[in-house]
């Protein structure tokens, strides 16, 4: 610095603009406390969404759609329309199962961590069939 004198409001200008830079990066970066969302992304969607609604409906005798993507450990929801209960059930391993679902009742169940096809059946009506994958 051979000239402080004559340069003297150099420094200040670069530490206002510091300063500010600063101040903007906290407020539009942080948003007052780095809360819940992970990713500065301003997308509230989770990846259970992913694939559209994750939801299988019981209409009858048939599940629809017949197969379905989902995200890993999606809640899918499973309504029956029918006039008699029915049950989502993995067919292999019982990796999910939703119950005995009654006439117009709604469960849920969750899809596997691991990526895969899943056939599922109605344990009540076994040639009711359908399968889910996960990716
Ligand atoms: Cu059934």
């Amino acid at each position: 610095m051979p000239f402080p004198g004559a340069r003297s409001r150099s420094p200040r200008a670069v530490l206002l603009a510091v300063v500010l830079v600063t101040m903007l990066a906290g407020c539009s970066g942080g948003g007052g406390g780095g809360s819940s969302s992970p990713s500065p992304s301003p997308s509230p969607s989770p990846p259970a969404s992913a694939g559209g609604a994750a939801r299988v409906t019981i209409d009858n005798f048939t599940f629809t759609p017949a197969a379905l993507t989902v995200a890993p450990g999606t809640e899918v929801t499973v309504v029956n329309k029918d006039s008699v209960a029915h049950t989502l059930t993995a067919a292999t391993g019982k990796v999910f199962d939703t119950g005995t679902i009654g006439p117009g009742k709604t469960a849920t169940f969750r899809a596997p961590g691991k990526a895969g096809a899943y056939p599922y059946v109605c344990t009540i009506h076994p040639f009711m069939k359908g399968t889910l994958t996960v990716r």
